[in-house]
């Protein structure tokens, strides 16, 4: 029987890169966002290409009765895998001149979203004595960096949620992995932290980033570990750089 994997944000970036890489592997799928006719299409092209089943549920992880309504739906599916992807940094400004709007949209986001996931899933991984969930972390989420202020805040949470969450479950058989990238292209990271600003957006024009598919790849790698083995942590980043505040700007490669 194939496995089922639900995934939050799954209309672009990583999290879309993830739903072809599971597909790829047989599992069914249940894809998560805010944009209905994005998680519709990507369902159609992959249960076509692969044979898999795929749902879709449209919603905003910032709302707990969002998500719950959203998981009533498919609370009797068994999920194998929660991958915590959704998230998004907003601005680049020094704290003394952060937007507070920006600051509550990282929070409820990247933590509280992550947070109320999590609280509705696992009641039933706990009770299957099985189960895996993987968060995205960042290499933000290791170091700071400047102007990072509130993101980085948001992504060291999540890299302590993650250790925290093992230490509650492993005794229930669920595994808890983290991946923390560097930059990501084939993404729209960057246009969202900067309001749609084309210029402002290219940061990956002069280096290699890593791409949506290396990070899926790491992904599918932990998730698909056997069942003694599990990967707490995947910190990676592109060739040309070496954390959150070095970057060899030297080019791309052809
Ligand atoms: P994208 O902007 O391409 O993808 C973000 C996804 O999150 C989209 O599918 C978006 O869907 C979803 N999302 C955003 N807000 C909400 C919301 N309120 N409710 C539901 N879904 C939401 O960026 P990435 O793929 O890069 O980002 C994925 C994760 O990777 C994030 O957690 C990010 O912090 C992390 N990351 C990214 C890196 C990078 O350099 N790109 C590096 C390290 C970590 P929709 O808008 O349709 O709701
Ligand atoms: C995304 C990577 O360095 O822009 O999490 O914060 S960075």
């Amino acid at each position: 029987m194939n496995k089922t994997i639900l995934i939050t944000g799954a209309t672009s970036g990583i999290g879309k890169a993830s739903a072809i890489e599971f597909a790829k592997h047989n599992y069914n799928l249940i894809l998560t966002g805010r944009r209905q006719e994005r998680l519709e299409k990507l369902a159609k092209d992959l249960s076509t290409a692969y044979g898999i089943e795929v749902d879709c549920l449209s919603f905003d992880v910032r709302s707990f009765e969002e998500c719950e309504a959203a998981y009533e739906k498919i609370k009797d599916r068994p999920i194998d895998v929660l991958l915590n992807n959704a998230g998004k940094a907003k601005g680049y400004d020094p704290i003394h001149e952060g937007k507070i709007a920006h600051w509550d949209e990282m929070i409820d986001t990247n933590l509280k979203g992550l947070l109320y996931m999590t609280r509705l899933v696992s009641p039933s991984m706990v009770k299957a004595q099985f189960g895996h969930i993987i968060n995205i972390c960042s290499t933000a989420g290791k170091e700071e960096y400047p102007n990072g202020n509130v993101y980085c805040a948001t992504k060291h949470a999540v890299d302590s949620l993650t250790r925290a969450l093992r230490i509650d479950l492993h005794k229930y058989n669920i595994k808890v992995s983290q991946i923390a990238p560097g930059h990501v292209e084939e993404t729209e990271f960057a246009k969202v932290r900067f309001d749609g600003n084309e210029e402002k957006a290219k940061i990956y024009n002069d280096f290699n980033p890593l791409t949506s598919r290396d990070v899926a790849e790491a992904i599918y790698f932990a998730a698909s570990r056997p069942s003694h083995v599990v990967v707490q942590d995947i910190l990676m980043m592109g060739t040309q750089q070496a954390n959150s505040n070095m970057i060899h700007r030297s080019g791309r490669n052809k």
